[in-house]
């Protein structure tokens, strides 16, 4: 009998099979099936394989009978027979190949077909070589493109995505809360500070009995096994195959600990730095006063910074940027938090490559507390995403502005997410656009062209009457893809200049604007909007990763236009 499987094994079976069928050229639908049960299984928090045997699978959301099988045959034998079959197909390295931005599954097939390439290295080579400009549709830029996309997936970080962590590591909180020797807990490190990506999960406990606490620790379904065990230290694994770390101190020095390592290391060291001219010594347990020797513990961060003379600095501003003298004059931002958004203006539909209805959609912002949403879905261009031409975008309107009649409690508005094309034209009439209530405008294409070349689109769509905001400004996925070469200060300057607003995209592989970047382009006098981008319903709760960013990015709420009501809202104009 072969090992229990992690959960992280078990979702990389799923996505491996729907990866080979796309290979294969199966249709969307069972793709979709997978797609979901690998959604389903990356969220489940304690151990798959044990729901499974105990017959229980089958109880959460998109999980079917194929699915329950094929993890039942992956526990007991440690393979999976569809799998196999598909392995047989073709080599594996085409997986890494059709993951490439701008590659896909049919480009990854036709390279092995026309060239035998069947991994990176082999690509790679090719690229070298120049094999690849003897293909149909491919040429001199296909190879540079290729080289560049080659040389970001290799410099890729082992680094995990925020959003899909944080959920865990907010119930290892809970947890740890819940235990009657803990007095306080919390997490800190970088997912305190809210960095969109994340190396390990950082624990903070305050606790009179460090034994029992790690006992209690290791004890959780959460875990996969721990490492490392010291007197106040523990290390531990998760099943999703993310390390944890649980440090434990009394009481009377719990601030001064969550202070040390919530970090960042810079920030940290620019605070020693100004505590020490100021007469004062920080060390994770404690203050001292140099002068008298006194050590004075912190049982709140607070005091930390209190203490040596300064104002509370919240989290996400602690990247040694300014943030000490600022809270040193008195000029920290107001930040905006969640409850100061009141509407979403970038919202899809399975009109296009949404997942859910305009009314599921519809209904679940109105549970997410919004006042207002616009639906922005894809324009003709994306045709992949089967987007709207000027006819189903008027019947959509229809649709909509009927919902919006027998929908209490939110108000419903008509958008597009307009393609800007390679050429800079927009991907649909002033005459369409007219008619909407709002205008997103986005690069879905042609990402590698110059700077000058892309800013010239950004121009064009900024400088269009009905374009109210540019969605997902610079097309970074994180750890996925690099930014397309945006101008940032010339795109603020723009959107500034011509009242078009700068989205923060809450999908946390986007987060983008990032925000260091929302910092530059409020200063330069840009507005900002905050949107989901949903594809799901529960999508809506991206919302707060967003207003990380944006707070990361020292955001405001009265830089926000969508912190307005819809009446105000709809009184800004383009310039
Ligand atoms: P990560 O884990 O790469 O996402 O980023 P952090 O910031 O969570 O880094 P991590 O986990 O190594 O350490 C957590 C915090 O602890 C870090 O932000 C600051 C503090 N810390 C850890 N080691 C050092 C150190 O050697 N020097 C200083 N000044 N601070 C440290
Ligand atoms: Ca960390
Ligand atoms: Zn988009």
């Amino acid at each position: 009998m072969p090992s229990r499987p992690s959960n992280a094994q078990i979702v990389r079976l799923f996505d491996l099979i729907s990866d080979y069928l796309a290979l294969d050229g199966e249709s969307p639908y069972p793709l979709m099936a997978y797609e979901r049960a690998s959604r389903t299984l990356r969220d489940y928090p304690v151990s798959i394989a044990d729901l499974a045997s105990r017959g229980g699978l089958r109880e959460l959301p998109g999980i079917g009978e194929a699915i329950e099988t094929k993890v039942l045959e992956f526990i007991a034998t440690g393979e999976v027979a569809k799998l196999d079959e598909l392995r047989a197909k073709y080599p594996e390295g085409l997986l890494e190949i059709m993951h490439l931005p701008g590659v896909g599954p049919k480009t990854a097939r036709h390279l092995w077909e026309a060239l035998a390439i069947t991994n990176l290295d082999e690509l790679k080579l090719a690229c070298e070589r120049h094999a690849l400009r003897g293909l149909p549709g491919m040429g001199e830029k296909t190879e540079t493109n290729m080289l560049r996309a080659i040389a970001t997936y290799e410099a890729r970080s082992g680094r995990s995505l925020a959003g899909a962590v944080e959920p865990q590591a907010a119930k290892f909180v809970e947890a740890l809360r819940a235990m009657p020797a803990v007095i306080s807990a919390d997490y800190a490190g970088s997912l305190r500070r809210r960095r969109s990506t994340i190396r390990d999960i950082d624990l903070v406990v305050a606790s009179a009995d460090p034994s029992a606490v790690m006992d209690a620790f290791a004890a959780l379904p959460e875990l996969a096994g721990t490492n490392e065990r010291g007197d106040t230290k523990l290390t531990a694994v998760t099943h999703t195959e993310l390390n944890v770390d649980l440090r434990i101190v009394p009481e009377p020095s719990y601030g001064n600990l969550l202070q040390h390592l919530t970090g960042s290391a810079g920030h940290n060291v620019a605070l020693r730095a100004y505590a020490q001219r100021r007469g004062h010594k920080i060390c994770e347990y404690n203050v001292e006063h140099v002068a008298s020797g006194r050590q004075i513990t912190c049982a709140t961060e607070a005091e930390v910074y209190e203490l040596v003379g300064l104002r509370y600095i919240p989290p996400e501003l602690r990247e040694n940027q300014g943030e000490i003298e600022a809270s040193e004059e008195g000029l920290l931002p107001d930040l905006i938090e969640l409850p100061d958004v009141r509407g979403d203006l970038h919202v899809h539909s399975d009109w296009t490559d949404g997942r859910a209805t305009i009314e599921d959609m519809a209904l679940g912002a109105l549970e997410h507390g919004l006042e207002y949403m616009c639906f922005c879905d894809h324009s003709q261009s994306l045709a992949m995403a089967r987007g709207l031409g000027p006819d189903r975008l008027a019947q959509q309107m229809e649709v909509i502005r009927e919902l919006n009649t027998r929908l209490p409690g939110i108000t419903l508005l008509c958008g597009i997410e307009v393609d800007i094309l390679a050429d800079g034209r927009l991907d649909l009439p002033d005459e369409s656009l007219a008619q909407l209530d709002f205008v997103t405008a986005s690069i879905h294409s042609a990402f590698s062209q110059p700077r000058a070349q892309i800013m010239k689109r950004m121009t064009n769509a900024m400088q269009n009457p009905y374009v109210r905001s540019i969605g997902h400004p610079t097309g970074r996925l994180l750890g996925r893809r690099e930014p397309y070469d945006v101008d940032l200060d010339e795109l603020a300057r723009l959107a500034a200049e011509t009242g078009t607003f700068l989205e923060i995209n809450a999908s946390y592989d986007r987060l983008d604007l990032s925000g260091p970047a929302v910092r530059r382009a409020v200063e330069l006098g840009a507005k900002i909007v905050i949107c989901t981008d949903a594809h799901y319903p529960t999508d809506f709760d991206n919302l707060k990763y967003a207003i990380w960013e944006g707070r990361r990015g020292w955001l405001e709420a009265k830089d926000v236009v969508n912190t307005r009501p819809l009446s105000e809202f709809r009184a800004y104009r383009k310039a």
